[in-house]
């Protein structure tokens, strides 16, 4: 059968890179996973940031790092506006959170993962490194059925509608910090469960996707806004539905904003906004998690799982991966 292209064929990321998006995950996540548990945030996020960054430049492209690790003056981590891969390729923008959930990591807990995104230049949101307020569906309803703006509960009562089930009957998914202290009480008093993460909403909300397997039916609350544009160019590729709202706090954070393109501070972004172009996103486990499996290191060999997204054909593909050569001559 023959691709169902729905961004002009000229526009769309040669699809080759899919897989080199996946070495570059696997690479993170195994260097990063050589630190877990052992209590050091830090390292384990500099090592895979380092594993990213060798791999981006190897790559054949003309890559601009929109949404990284922070500001040039914090290298050397991957920072926002850095030049990766070699040139000899198309210009992308790339999105990158070498290791998603450092603390997941550093306590080896479930769910920290490498993660990437890579789509034409100029269609993925340059989020600076502020949180972002945030909802998102799967795919299967009708547009427009979540609503930023609107009281929760309401959220909740389209949502029972459209799925033909009871209010109480919606699974949420939230992060665990007081700021959603009220949001937690007003879906509990409708009867609703929701599950708690302390970590890792890139992976949640990409489980709302799949609620016959995850359980979860909406994601909900504030989270940081790189993870919400990386978020949003995976449920982009499975067609669920998003918005995000940058919250700026504080002067400086306009001022950075400004100085990134940002002209209206109250935007709602939909999810078609957050990444619009043509986007490939791959996630490796580091730990073992919800989404994916972590990397495990055998005598001879080391294991990955990686899920990689494909916005212009909408396909989805797991990739479990042996490494011989890793194991072999420990490299990083
Ligand atoms: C979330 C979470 C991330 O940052 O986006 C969170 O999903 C938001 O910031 O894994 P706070 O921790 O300050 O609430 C992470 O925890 C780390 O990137
Ligand atoms: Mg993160
Ligand atoms: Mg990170």
């Amino acid at each position: 059968m023959s691709e169902i292209i729905t961004v002009k064929p000229d526009k769309l990321i040669e699809r080759i890179l899919t897989l080199e998006l996946v070495r570059v995950t696997e690479r993170a996540a195994v260097s990063a996973a050589r630190l877990r548990g052992r209590g050091d945030e830090k390292a384990a996020d500099q090592a895979a940031v380092d594993a990213m960054r060798r791999e981006l430049n190897r790559l054949p492209i003309d890559g601009t790092i929109v949404i990284g690790e922070g500001e040039r003056d914090k290298a050397p981590m991957l920072f926002i506006g850095e030049k990766v891969g070699n040139k000899n390729g198309p210009k992308v923008d790339i999105a990158v959170d070498p290791l998603e959930g450092t603390t997941l990591c550093a306590k080896d807990m479930p769910g920290s993962i490498a993660v990437m995104a890579m789509a034409e230049a100029g269609t993925l949101l340059a989020a600076p490194d502020l949180y972002m307020q945030k909802i998102a569906v799967g795919p299967g309803y009708p547009e427009g059925i979540i609503d930023l703006d609107a009281p929760i509960e309401d959220n909740i009562r389209n949502l029972a509608k459209a799925k033909g089930v009871e209010p109480h009957e919606i699974n949420t998914l939230i992060l665990d910090r007081p700021r959603h202290a009220e949001l937690i009480s007003r879906i509990r008093a409708m009867g609703a469960g929701i599950r708690l993460i302390s970590d890792g909403d890139v992976a949640g909300v990409i489980f709302t996707a799949n609620p016959e397997q995850t359980g979860i039916d909406l994601y909900v609350g504030i989270g940081a806004a790189p993870e919400g544009v990386l978020a949003a160019g995976a449920l982009r590729c499975i067609g669920g539905q998003m918005q995000g709202r940058l919250i700026f706090d504080t002067e400086e954070s306009r001022t950075r904003a400004a100085s990134m393109g940002v002209t209206d501070f109250n935007k709602r972004y939909d999810m078609n906004e957050l990444a619009s172009g043509d986007v490939i996103v791959a996630a490796t486990g580091v730990t073992d998690g919800g989404l994916l499996k972590g990397v495990h290191f055998g005598k001879d060999v080391i294991t990955t799982e990686t899920i990689v997204y494909r916005s212009a054909t909408g396909t989805v593909r797991r990739i479990y991966a042996e490494h011989r050569e890793l194991a072999k001559f420990f490299l990083d």
